[in-house]
């Protein structure tokens, strides 16, 4: 599936393909085995008295999954009111459930924002590993392949590998690439991938920075500065400045997102490592403590490994 409308794009209204599907049940596997496993584990073949007891229990196992006491209090208030002195078959939970979990991820746009004329520029921030580089590489080759002109910009000039790393996906992808001798300033590899982007008539340029703690303010000064010089460059820009968050630090996720998107003007989340987590139920506070939209998810390492988020297809694919 395509991220941006492209010309060759099929229409909207097309359902994903079952491949992502597919890839996204693969990938939720594993909290999709600790919330089905606990879960079934409450019931018999003949089904379940809904009392409250069974409500304690459910509401217990849905908080393994990270996805914290409002979310699972909403889960289990609804399963009681649909069901509570019944005897019920696991299925119809999960189906309830599945349905509350589709709708307490509803009403934010995954949309990637479109510049409306010029490069659209995205900046890429997240904490040390969280799967920045990665899931920038994943992005730009879906980007390449909807037939966009992706500039790739390593801002990363911390840590000596970083260039590398992305110099060698930009050649996987068959994508351009800006890089700046070893501890260059950060800002000036920037600086100078918008201007190429604007010069070079780019459709849209992604630029990674090194991992920091919201708490290094010196770290997210850099990141200000960075802010700065690509709008000189670029009207509007960054048009897009997307906070990667690793699925495997469940609840530590949250106290990510809320220190970078105060100080960083996030704009969206890259949920990355779903794959990798027992915790992905994290998805439901994140989405519901701030006002920023999960507009992909990371489902493994690989280029085709990202999804553009979409809570109908999430909520089946965890039940
Ligand atoms: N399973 C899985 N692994 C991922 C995913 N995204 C990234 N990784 C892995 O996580 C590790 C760190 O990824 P990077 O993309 O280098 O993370 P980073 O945020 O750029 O790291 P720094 O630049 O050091 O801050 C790598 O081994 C990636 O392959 C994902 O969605 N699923
Ligand atoms: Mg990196």
């Amino acid at each position: 599936m395509a991220f941006w409308k492209g010309k060759s794009q099929a229409p909207d209204e097309d359902p994903p393909p079952t491949s992502l599907l597919a890839r996204m049940r693969t990938g939720l596997r594993k909290t999709r085995d600790v919330l089905n496993t606990d879960i079934r584990d409450l019931f018999k073949s003949e089904g379940r008295l809904v009392d409250d007891p069974f409500l304690e229990e459910l509401f217990a196992r849905l908080i393994r999954t990270d996805m914290g006491v409002g979310p699972a209090t909403t889960l289990r208030d609804q399963v009681a009111e649909e069901f509570r002195g019944r005897v019920v078959k696991l299925e119809e939970v999960l189906t309830n459930i599945s349905r509350q979990t589709e709708k307490m991820l509803s009403g934010q746009s995954n949309a990637l924002f479109e510049a409306p004329s010029g490069p659209t520029v995205i900046l890429v921030v997240g904490v040390n590993g969280s799967g920045k580089t990665t899931s920038i590489a994943k992005l730009a080759n879906n980007l390449h392949r909807s037939g966009k002109r992706v500039l790739l910009g390593a801002g990363d000039t911390f840590r000596a590998a970083a260039v590398e790393q992305l110099t060698v996906w930009a050649g996987r992808i068959g994508c351009e690439i800006v890089t700046g001798p070893p501890d260059a300033d950060p800002a000036s590899v920037a600086f100078r991938t918008a201007q190429r982007a604007a010069d070079e008539k780019f459709d849209v340029a992604v630029i990674d920075t090194a991992g920091r703690l919201q708490t290094q303010t010196h770290l997210m000064q850099q990141l200000d500065k960075i802010r700065r010089v690509v709008g000189k460059q670029v009207e509007g820009a960054p048009h897009e400045v997307l906070l990667v968050l690793d699925a495997t630090a469940g609840q530590n996720a949250i106290s990510q997102a809320r220190g970078f998107s105060e100080v960083a003007g996030c704009t969206g989340i890259i949920l990355a490592k779903l794959d990798g987590s027992a915790k992905g139920g994290v998805i439901l506070p994140i989405h519901q403590q701030f006002d920023l939209p999960v507009k992909f998810i990371g489902l493994g390492e690989g280029l085709d490994d990202l999804a553009p988020f979409d809570p109908k297809s999430f909520a089946e694919a965890l039940f």
